[in-house]
């Protein structure tokens, strides 16, 4: 058998665009002590392929498809092959297809912007932006999303001075009451400051390719990493988005940044991905990446969705002939106090029918209320009895 720490480097590289699962529609429903897994053929140099059969007994490499390797074996010996990135990739990705995910988490927005297209203006000042964080985690946010600057569609960037002073004294405070806060932004720079001030997590909607020094920082520090997919730029995303199956090509570009982390050493525990509902996506493409998140667990990472108040929302009902009081105001402005609840709930139920372990959410207790009866539809479980 070839000695499984011959794929180190290659295996960085190549494991996490190559890797999906055999049932990537209903990956909890796999037996839990049986790990089946397919490696898409298409990633791997016929030098890698051989040594990659070679490293596992014969009877646990299926014939599949020729674009795919498959394998299937028993949990606890696929977890005895570590130490190897790819064998330790295989068995977290086997974990994470096996266990059915916990009851969601929520990430409750704050927005420290005047300009963010749903609540920009209301937490400029930072003792109303600490009030509402507190709000945020006793409706039930597991973690507090604090941003400083707006990505709706059309916005523009605003100096990183600007970003520092509206985030930091807000993650500080509610850090050092106790909560869990996580940044959102795309400079290393305030994620560093928000990190030295207590938050436990950057959330980036660039996925670390807007600042270089992203995600070494965060391989440094082990926080949580949020990295999300988006096609453009904020100013420019929605003006032609194209895909040849949005899916897939989301997928692609998170298999890719997967990579870049395992390449600075982020370790994958604390990674989340996210389709970036939104962001340089037509209704149709958000429509689809909804229907399908099973399909991005695929990576054997949580999956993060953020539809809540999302403009597709306004496009769903003008679609089927219908128009909510919001819709009447300019598309794309800012602080329009829109609310699109109903919409936002649909959404998030069907992320998590999906699979969707993590979403950021504005409304908090009505998410967080309608994700923990999805997960209850969603598993076939039945919940234990009520005390008292
Ligand atoms: N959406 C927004 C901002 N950050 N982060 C993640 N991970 N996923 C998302 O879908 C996402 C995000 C945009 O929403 P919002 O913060 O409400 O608005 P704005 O960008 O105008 O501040």
């Amino acid at each position: 058998m070839t000695d499984p720490r011959l794929f180190d480097s290659r295996a960085r590289r190549l494991a996490p665009r190559a890797l999906h699962f055999t049932a990537a529609a209903s990956p909890w429903r796999l037996a839990p002590d049986v790990a089946r897994l397919a490696l898409r053929a298409a990633g791997l140099e016929p030098d890698e392929r051989r040594a990659l059969a070679d490293a596992w007994d014969p009877h646990e490499l299926h014939a599949g498809p020729p674009d795919e390797l498959r394998f299937q074996m028993p949990a606890d010996a696929l977890r005895a092959r570590s130490p190897s990135p790819l064998f330790d990739l295989l068995a977290a990705t086997h974990a994470a297809a096996a266990a059915p995910p916990a009851r969601p988490r929520v990430f409750g927005i704050l927005n420290t912007t005047p300009d963010s297209f749903s609540d920009g203006g209301r937490y400029v000042a930072p003792a109303d932006a600490v009030a509402r964080g507190r709000d945020l985690a006793a409706a039930g946010a597991d973690v507090v999303d604090v941003g400083g600057e707006s990505t709706r569609p059309g916005s523009e960037p605003v100096p990183v001075e600007v970003e520092l002073e509206r985030v930091l004294p807000v993650v500080q405070e509610l850090a050092a009451q106790g909560l869990e806060v996580s940044v959102d932004t795309r400079r290393a720079a305030v994620a560093r400051a928000a990190l030295d001030a207590g938050a436990r997590w950057v959330n980036d909607v660039s996925a670390g390719r807007d600042d270089p020094e992203m995600l070494p920082l965060c391989a440094e520090r082990g926080c949580g990493l949020v990295l999300m997919h988006m096609l453009g730029r904020p100013r420019t995303m929605q003006e032609h988005p194209r895909y040849d199956d949005v899916v897939a090509d989301v997928l692609e570009f998170l298999r890719e940044r997967v990579a870049a982390c395992l390449a600075v050493g982020v370790q994958l525990e604390r990674v989340v991905v996210d389709p970036g509902i939104g962001f340089g996506k037509r209704l149709e493409h958000n429509l689809a990446l909804l229907r399908r998140v099973g399909e991005l667990r695929s990576l054997g990472l949580p999956v993060l969705v953020g539809a809540s108040r999302k403009s597709f929302i306004a496009q769903a009902n003008r679609a089927l002939g219908a128009e909510g009081p919001e819709d009447r105001h300019e598309p794309g402005a800012a602080g329009q106090g829109v609310e699109r609840l109903g919409g936002s709930l649909a959404a998030l139920t069907a992320a998590v029918l999906g699979g969707a372990e993590l979403l950021r959410v504005h409304d908090v207790f009505e998410s967080a209320e309608a994700a923990r009866l999805a997960a209850l539809l969603r598993d076939e479980t039945t919940p234990p009895p009520p005390r008292g």
